[in-house]
């Protein structure tokens, strides 16, 4: 039976954790006055759902109902010590989870893919994934999924975590004003390329985002909103979290799968809206000749919905403004994940 968070003697050590931290409070030493601190500011700053009185953010861990101020994890999990385990990002519209089915099976395919096994089945997963988003009572919501290795030891081996760790949580997100999706982003392309696909296949959504992130970092230095990556070769392959896509002369195109990049639930979405509306849809190999020749280009993502990109390395794409078949196709985006 799942339990609830909160302060209690002789449980989990999660919770026991807590009620130190509310018992000694600020006055210890300085590392748990911040601590403290960290964790009350949490408590305070709940996202925008619960200011706007729309849900409250929830936290599923392990069994236990949690909230931003009691969800924790403990520092010998082998997510936080080496990044090991995978995730899932998932966008909620109107109180219905926009293709559960689709992103629950690639974190199934994500763990397999490490050697990890997710401790429950997949259609009891999903009912719980329900249940989480009915808790929070927020209908715009983002659910992210983590899986970690679990708790273990100080050793890179996996062997010492006996258990995965299994977390659910439902908040909102939200990465671009309103007006970027007519304007569109101003793109770089970064130094740092995808992780080699033998490396660590991008398929695989791993708690290991470092590349990605350094991307990002070369992208907000530069002042620019998005950042296009490439593979080792030279190749496009994907935004820091989009997959990408280019118009010309009204056809689709965007790079396929084995050319190493994560396989976006958005992208299946939008090649089928797409190839469903009359417009033609190649997956190929692109290099970035193609972008700034573009008509059009567009991200692709569950946080990043369908936005377009209006510059690239200082090259203006099409109009230097969303275009109309990004338009077309995010208005039909939202038709679907409203449906
Ligand atoms: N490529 C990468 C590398 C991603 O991380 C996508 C493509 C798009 O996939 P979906 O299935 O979401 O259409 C992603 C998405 C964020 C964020 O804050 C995005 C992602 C992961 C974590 C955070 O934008 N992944």
């Amino acid at each position: 039976m799942p339990t609830t968070c909160g302060p209690a003697v002789g449980l989990p050590w999660r919770k026991q954790l807590q009620t130190v931290r509310r018992v000694a409070g600020p006055w210890l030493s300085p590392r748990s006055r911040f601590t403290f601190d960290v964790m009350t500011a949490t408590a305070k700053t709940k996202t925008s759902a619960s200011a706007q009185g729309v849900g409250t953010p929830t936290i599923w861990i392990d069994g236990e109902w949690c909230d931003r101020s009691t969800a924790m994890v403990s520092v010998y999990d082998h997510g936080l010590l080496y990044g090991d385990g995978v995730f899932e990002g998932i966008r909620v519209y109107g109180g219905k989870i926009f293709r559960l089915e689709e992103h629950l099976d690639r974190l199934y395919d994500s763990a397999k893919a490490i050697w990890l096994s997710v401790p429950m089945e997949k259609s009891e997963l999903a009912a719980t994934t329900k249940e989480a988003v009915r808790r929070s009572g927020i209908t715009e919501a983002y659910i992210r999924h983590l899986l970690t290795r679990g708790v273990g030891d100080l050793g890179l081996d996996p062997r010492k975590c006996p258990k995965p760790s299994l977390i659910i949580i439902v908040d909102t997100i939200k990465l671009w004003p309103e007006e970027v999706y007519e304007s569109g982003l101003n793109v770089i392309t970064a130094g740092t390329p995808i992780p080699h696909r033998e490396s660590l296949s991008p398929r695989v959504k791993s708690l290991n985002y470092l590349s990605h992130i350094m991307a990002k970092v070369e992208g907000i230095h530069a002042g620019a909103d998005e950042v296009l990556m490439l593979d080792s070769a030279g190749a496009v392959a994907e935004g820091s979290g989009q997959n990408v896509f280019v118009v010309k002369n009204g056809r689709l195109s965007t790079p396929p799968a084995y050319a190493g990049i994560l396989k976006g639930v958005t992208r299946e979405a939008v090649i089928e809206l797409a190839t469903a509306a009359g417009y033609q849809v190649e997956q190929t190999v692109l290099n970035r000749y193609d972008l700034y020749t573009a008509d059009e280009a567009f991200f692709t993502g569950t946080a990043s919905e369908i936005v377009g990109i209006r510059q690239l390395d200082g090259r203006v794409i099409g109009t230097g403004r969303s275009g109309p078949v990004t338009r077309d196709l995010r208005a039909r985006f939202q038709t679907l994940v409203r449906s």
